[in-house]
C-alpha cells in the first residue's frame, strides 16, 4: 500500500462539561485528525495529546509541528506492507507518541479498509461489545460526586473511576463506597503523591478498590514498586508507561498489576498490542485508557478493546459523556447493559461528516507525494 497523500485537521470540539482533575480543568478538546490516501482507500487517526502540556510535553501544535516536519515526509510515497511497517520509517525521530499514533493509526484504518475487514479483526479481536466504564472528574463536594456516579450508574456504566487529588481523595471514596457498597469504583491521581502517603493509600485498601490508578510521579517505577509491596490494591500505571520496554520494566520491579493502555501515549497501535502482549504472558489485565477522543480515536479504542487481554472495563465512554454533537457517523452510543457495539463496517467502521468536521476546524494542510 502506498502512502499518496497526507491530510492534517486541528479541530476544537467544546465539552459538554467542565472537567478537572489533579492537573487542572478542561473546557474543550483541541484535537489534530490525521486522513491518510493511499490507492483508493483512506484512513483516519487522533493525535489525542491534551490541549496543554500537563499529562504528557505534547499539545496538538507540537503533534502538528512534529507531524509536518519530520513524520509525514516519512512516509509520503512509502510502499507499505503492514501498519507495523510505519514505525520503521521515523525510528531516529525521539518521543513524540501521540503525534505518531495520529499518523500510525490512520494507516491501520486505511489498511483495514483495504481489505475489507473491520480493524478489530485485523488486530486479532473477537468481541462484539466491549464493557466501558467512566472516568469522573472532582467534584465540588463528596455528596456532587456521589450524585454524579449515581447518574453513570443509571444509564449502565459498570465501572466508576474517581479522580483525586490531596484534601479530596479518601473522604470522597468513602462516600462513593458508602453509598454503593458494589460497585466497581477505582482512582485517579494522574501522579499527585509521594511515598511520603503511604498510610493514605494503606488507609485506602479498606475501600475495596479495584485499583489506584498512577499514583506517584509520571517517570517513577521504582516508588511505585515501593508503594505497591505496602498496600493490597493494585497498582494500576497510566502516565510511567510510554513503550512496550517500560512495560517490561514494570513489571520486572513489581510496579503495577494492572497498566491503562492508551494508544496515544505509546505512539500506535502495534505499541499498544505488543503490551496488551506482554501483559498477557504475564496473566495480567489491561484496559483502554481514554484522552476526551473524538469519535475517530474513539473508534480506534473501541477496536483495540476487542483483544482479549483488555479484561476490564475501559475508560472509552459513549459520545455523549463528552459532546454535544461529535464530528462521526455513527457516534458511539451506550448500550443499556453498559457495553459499546463494535463497528463491523471495514476499517474503524465509522465515517467523518465533513460538515461536522468543517464547523470545528481551525486549520488544514495537505501533504501530497511525488508521483
Ligand atoms: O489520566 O486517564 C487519565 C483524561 C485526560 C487525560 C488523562 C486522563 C483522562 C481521563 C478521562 O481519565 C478518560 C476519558 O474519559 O476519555
Ligand atoms: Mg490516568
Amino acid at each position: 500500500m502506498r502512502i499518496e497523500a497526507v491530510e492534517l485537521h486541528l479541530i476544537d470540539l467544546p465539552l459538554k462539561a467542565p472537567f478537572e482533575a489533579s492537573v487542572g480543568v478542561m473546557y474543550s478538546r483541541r484535537m489534530v485528525l490525521v486522513k491518510v490516501l493511499a490507492e483508493g482507500v483512506h484512513g483516519w487517526g487522533e493525535v489525542s495529546a491534551l490541549n496543554d502540556p500537563v499529562y504528557s510535553y505534547e499539545t496538538p501544535e507540537t503533534a502538528w509541528y512534529v507531524l509536518e516536519r519530520y513524520l509525514v515526509p516519512a512516509v509520503l510515497g512509502k510502499e507499505l506492507r503492514h501498519p507495523s511497517d510505519v514505525r520503521a520509517l521515523y525510528h531516529e525521530i525521539r518521543g513524540h507518541n501521540f503525534a505518531k499514533a495520529g499518523l500510525e493509526n490512520a494507516v491501520w484504518d486505511a489498511w483495514a479498509r483495504s481489505l475489507g475487514q473491520p480493524l478489530s479483526q485485523v488486530l486479532g479481536g473477537a468481541k462484539a461489545r466491549i464493557e466501558v466504564g467512566v472516568s469522573i472528574g472532582i467534584q465540588a463536594t463528596p455528596a456532587d460526586l456521589v450524585r454524579v456516579v449515581d447518574g453513570f450508574a443509571g444509564q449502565g456504566y459498570r465501572r466508576m473511576k474517581v479522580k483525586i487529588k490531596p484534601g479530596r481523595d479518601y473522604g470522597d471514596l468513602l462516600a462513593v463506597r458508602k453509598a454503593f457498597p458494589n460497585l466497581p469504583v477505582m482512582a485517579d491521581a494522574n501522579s499527585a503523591y509521594s511515598l511520603s502517603h503511604i498510610d493514605l493509600f494503606r488507609r485506602m485498601d479498606e475501600l475495596n478498590l479495584m485499583m489506584v490508578e498512577q499514583p506517584l510521579a509520571e517517570d517513577d517505577i521504582i516508588d511505585h514498586a515501593q508503594l505497591q509491596s505496602h498496600i493490597q490494591t493494585p497498582v494500576c500505571l497510566d502516565e510511567s508507561v510510554h513503550s512496550p520496554e517500560d512495560a517490561r520494566k514494570a513489571l520486572a520491579l513489581g510496579s503495577c498489576r494492572i497498566i491503562n493502555i492508551k494508544v496515544g501515549r505509546v505512539g500506535g497501535l502495534s505499541n499498544a498490542k505488543r503490551i496488551h502482549d506482554l501483559m498477557a504472558e504475564h496473566n495480567l489485565p489491561v484496559w483502554c485508557g481514554g484522552m476526551f477522543e473524538s469519535g475517530v480515536g474513539r473508534a480506534h479504542n473501541i477496536h483495540m478493546t476487542t483483544l482479549p487481554g483488555f479484561t476490564l472495563p475501559g475508560d472509552t465512554s459513549a459520545s455523549d459523556r463528552y459532546y454535544h454533537e461529535d464530528i462521526v457517523d455513527e457516534p458511539a452510543v451506550l448500550n443499556p447493559d453498559g457495553t459499546l457495539t463494535v463497528p463491523t463496517r471495514p476499517g474503524i467502521g465509522v465515517e467523518v461528516v465533513l460538515a461536522q468536521l468543517r464547523k470545528y476546524t481551525r486549520e488544514t494542510s495537505t501533504f501530497k507525494a511525488h508521483s
